[in-house]
């Protein structure tokens, strides 16, 4: 049988992290097959997915690892931290505690795989945006603007920014690798935006491709 040859503009590895239970399983589970799960299996050291996006008319193949969230799988995990494209760095938005975990855990184990290596395009999703919220907005702001980083409220569970989020790092990806080719000792500027509940990204089904969203591509995993 002949394989089907597919070309791409980029490929990109992204990879998620945070507590246990935040929703990282969910949020690629939501974005690869577009289903949602109460019962999830707990992830064992890491997962890997594939998918593939369009954004700005480019074919973008997307190597998707899902990592466990518990300390005793960091060290598993910390390998697949290596030569990330992007990072997404995923809290529980009704558990501030897994807030202050990416902020001392999270972020200082993937700064720590980085060197040597031109920084990954970082985001910070608050999952469970279906819930109402124990986490402190103002400071959760507050810290992704001073990393620079894009911050998504999101909910696996009722589909809300997810496509956003993986549509909006492969863009900010592309953008910062031109960025580079043009001045390779400019440093990254991302512009800082915040992408809250009920916003204009906000998607209720699951094959939403508008706005350069999934080319109708499926988990191949
Ligand atoms: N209410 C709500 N529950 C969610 C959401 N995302 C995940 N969950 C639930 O949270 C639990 C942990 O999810 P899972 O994806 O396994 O988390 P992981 O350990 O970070 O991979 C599961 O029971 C999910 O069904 C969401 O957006 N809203
Ligand atoms: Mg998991």
């Amino acid at each position: 049988m002949a394989s089907e040859s597919v070309s791409y503009d980029h490929i990109f590895k992204i990879i998620l992290v945070g507590d246990n239970g935040v929703g990282k399983s969910s949020i690629i589970r939501r974005f690869c097959e577009g289903t949602y799960t109460h019962d999830m299996d707990t992830t064992i050291g890491v997962d890997f997915y594939l998918s593939e996006i369009d954004v700005s008319g480019k074919k973008i193949k997307v190597k998707i690892w899902d990592t466990a969230g518990s300390e005793k799988y960091m060290s598993i995990s910390a390998v697949y931290y290596r030569k990330a494209d992007g990072v997404i760095f995923v809290f529980d938005m009704t558990r501030p505690r897994s807030f202050t975990n990416v902020v001392s855990v999270w972020m200082n184990a993937v700064e720590a795989q980085e060197s040597g290596c031109p920084e990954a395009i970082k985001v910070l999703v608050g999952n469970k945006a279906d819930l109402s919220p124990e986490v402190d907005m103002t400071q959760v702001k507050r810290y992704a603007e001073l990393h620079d980083m894009r911050l998504v409220e999101a909910s696996a569970k009722s589909n809300m920014n997810i496509t956003e989020i993986f549509t909006s790092l492969a863009k900010e990806i592309i953008d910062e690798r031109v960025a580079r080719e043009k001045d390779p000792a400019g440093g990254k500027k991302t512009d800082s935006f915040y992408v809250a509940r009920g916003s204009a990204n906000k998607k209720s089904s699951n094959n939403n491709n508008e706005g350069g969203g999934r080319g109708g591509g499926g988990c191949k995993c």
